[in-house]
């Protein structure tokens, strides 16, 4: 802990968070020396993916950010604390375990207070690796503005968070299931950049393409590293914080799925979480469950693909942005 407080002679983290938090110790030299870091959910790997394959993809996306040159950070809430860096083991257990808490940034304290096991959301872990100061996040989809949520106000903390959290989230857009358009339309008005990388269009998650178009677009790795230093500058000087970017990449090509295809299958099952009497929580895990069931494991196979595509790019934007601080570009704050 010590490492982390003193760490580019900031303060991040008071005395009374530090027993809150335990950083794994390659994560922690990684931080102290500047060196890029890569924070992972773990929601998808407790309720986002059936087992034996969230085990296999947590693990696969931990070695590509490690052979694309960056330290994975897996983050999750285990024994009263929030570790940042979980171990094999620990990745495991959330793997296998039942009773694990799919903890937002609404259910930090109250987990830590139990002592429950907690798999973290896109909003739990930025809320998290931003006070460890990672600022590079993969994930597969964020959560957005549901369907029907005129009546059901179901709208994800994931882009709450993104407002107030300088964490740059790499995502396939957000997920299928959801309402794209009006998610969209949410991440403008909460001020949050959203950033298409090497395309002009917002992702549909199993699909390349949503027929809504993107204001900008970045085409490298060090192109989005210095879009994200500007931002968090810009927070910085102006309010103390800053809010997050998304920096949207589309599935791989040849694991992506057609849109039609994907809106039956999706349609279906909204149906089956209506007669089910699926709310909160569970809607988003239900939901796609229910589509790789339907789409016998296509949905799933691109998951994992765009998962794993994801956390490449999340470390080589790591790297550059790394590489771009230690050549003494504003160095001072991050
Ligand atoms: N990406 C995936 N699968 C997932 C998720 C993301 O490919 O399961 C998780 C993330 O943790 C995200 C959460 O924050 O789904 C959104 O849940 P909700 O809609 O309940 O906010
Ligand atoms: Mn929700």
């Amino acid at each position: 802990m010590n490492v982390l407080r003193e760490f580019g002679g900031k303060s991040r983290l008071e005395d009374k968070v530090a027993g809150l938090i335990s950083v794994r110790d390659d994560v922690a030299a990684a931080l102290e020396r500047r060196a890029p870091v890569v924070a992972l959910e773990s929601t998808v790997i407790a309720h986002g993916l059936p087992w034996p394959h969230n085990l296999e993809t947590a693990r696969s996306m931990e070695a590509v950010v490690r052979e694309a040159g960056a330290t994975p950070a897996t983050i999750g809430i285990l024994d009263g604390k929030m570790v940042v860096g979980l171990t094999n083991e620990q990745i495991a257990f959330l793997a296998e375990a039942q009773d694990v808490a799919k903890v937002s940034r609404s259910d930090v304290s109250a987990v830590l207070a139990s002592g429950r096991p907690g798999a973290t959301t896109v909003a739990g872990t930025m809320f998290i690796a931003a006070r460890a100061d990672i600022h590079v996040l993969a994930t597969g989809g964020i959560g957005g503005v549901h369907r029907g949520s005129e009546n059901t106000y179901d709208i994800s903390a994931d882009l709450t968070e993104l407002s107030r959290t300088p964490v740059a989230v790499v995502c396939a857009g957000a997920k299928a299931i959801l309402d794209l358009p009006r998610t969209v339309e949410v991440l403008e008005t909460l001020g949050i950049p959203v950033v298409g990388y090497g395309t002009n269009e917002f992702p549909a998650f199993y699909s390349r393409a949503s027929g809504l178009p993107l204001q900008h677009r970045v085409d490298s790795p060090d192109d989005v590293a210095r879009l994200i230093r500007i931002q968090w500058d810009l927070g910085t000087f102006g309010q103390g914080f800053s809010a997050g970017i998304v920096i949207v990449n589309p599935p791989p090509a040849e694991s992506a799925l057609a849109r039609t295809e994907v809106e039956s299958l999706v349609v279906s099952a909204l149906e089956a979480a209506e007669v089910a009497g699926i709310r909160g929580k569970n809607v988003t895990p239900f939901l796609l469950e229910e589509v790789g069931r339907t789409s016998r494991g296509k949905t799933l196979e691109t998951n994992i693909a765009l998962l794993i595509a994801n956390a490449r790019l999340a470390a080589r934007i790591a790297v550059a942005y790394s590489a771009q601080n230690s050549r003494g570009q504003n160095a001072v704050s991050r």
